[in-house]
């Protein structure tokens, strides 16, 4: 019988509770692959694939994938950039490879600062305490800037560190900005941003397991092209077709099919690489369409 243990399966770690859970299982389901979880829900074995999940946290994710005890992993780019450079900071060169920007798990991390603060640009942080959980990355951003501040390394909390006097500004994650608002912080400066990206480890993957690996990775650019792709048809006069085939977004080459009955007419098919808005169907109506229907593209294999 076939187990997580053997060394033939690809071990790809994701985070195990939290905000990139869902969208991490969401998009290997989406890929095709049915896993069950373990009674330690550590381990999703992939019941129809080689490839087993490895429940962990997201900070544990670069340091597995770095030291090859899974072969692939699903971090933010936030994580997986601090871990980077503390690494290089400690003489570890790190060797891993970002596969893929998965465009999930977006979110930026800033400098923000108490609403009453003087702000003309990052000199203001000049001598100012900055407290954060990405002491490298701010480390580094302040580097580039010529700034010397001091940087204050919490392990979480940092938005309350202006109110308790523990700091001038603050170096946080933020994604929609109400977090900041609640207490009363300004974002001021933009130092990362991030989104989901797939890592793989450095030491070279044997042939069966690579062939899954490309396998997977093709999947997922089927899926990440077909998020936003819809296929579309309509009718048309072939004299109308220049100025239709301009207002298709995102198509390459639209199939042009003759109507029975109507020499002048054609029914026009396209996928569009693009969402496709009511304000494109109003303006293909305008240039002579009818008939127009767009469905949902649910997969795709370039
Ligand atoms: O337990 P484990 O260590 O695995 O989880 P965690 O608590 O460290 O991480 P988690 O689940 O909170 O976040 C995982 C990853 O999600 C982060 O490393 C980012 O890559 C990504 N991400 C995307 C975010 C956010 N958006 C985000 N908004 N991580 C955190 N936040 C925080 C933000 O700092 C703020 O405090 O959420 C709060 C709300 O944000 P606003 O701006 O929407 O108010
Ligand atoms: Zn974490």
């Amino acid at each position: 019988m076939m187990s997580a243990a053997d060394p033939n399966r690809l071990k790809l770690a994701v985070q195990k509770s939290g905000r990139l859970t869902d969208h991490s299982t969401d998009l290997l389901v989406r890929c095709g692959l049915k896993f069950s979880r373990g009674k330690d829900q550590l381990v999703g074995f992939g019941e129809n694939m080689p490839l087993d999940l490895l429940f962990v946290r997201d900070d544990d994710i670069p340091d597995l994938v770095e030291e090859d005890v899974c072969d692939l992993g699903l971090v933010g780019l936030n994580v997986l950039e601090e871990k980077r450079l503390e690494w290089i900071a400690r003489g570890h060169e790190p060797k891993f490879t970002i596969l893929r920007p998965l465009d999930f798990g977006r979110c930026r991390l800033s400098i923000a600062i108490p609403e009453e603060m003087a702000w003309t640009g990052v000199a203001s942080l000049q001598g100012k305490r900055i407290a954060t959980t990405y002491p490298y990355v701010l480390g580094r951003f302040l580097r580039d800037k010529g700034i010397e501040a001091d940087i204050v390394t919490l392990s979480g909390a940092v938005e309350i560190a202006p109110r308790l006097g523990r700091a001038d500004a603050i170096c946080d994650l933020v994604s929609t900005g109400s977090t900041l608002l609640a207490n009363r912080l300004r974002e001021v400066e933009t130092v990362l941003e991030s989104q989901v990206v797939l890592i793989r480890t450095p030491v070279a993957i044997d042939p069966i397991k690579t062939e899954w690996v490309e396998r997977l990775l093709m999947r997922i650019d089927g899926v990440q092209q077909v998020r936003e792709s819809k296929y579309i048809m309509l009718h048309a006069p072939r004299s109308a077709l220049p100025a239709i085939r301009r207002l298709l977004p995102g198509s390459e080459s639209p199939t042009i099919i003759p109507l029975e009955g109507h020499p002048d007419r054609v029914a026009v098919h396209a996928v569009c690489r693009e969402n496709v808005f009511w304000e494109t169907l109003e303006s293909l109506k305008a240039a002579g369409a009818s008939a127009l229907l767009v469905l949902p593209v649910e997969k795709m294999l370039a």
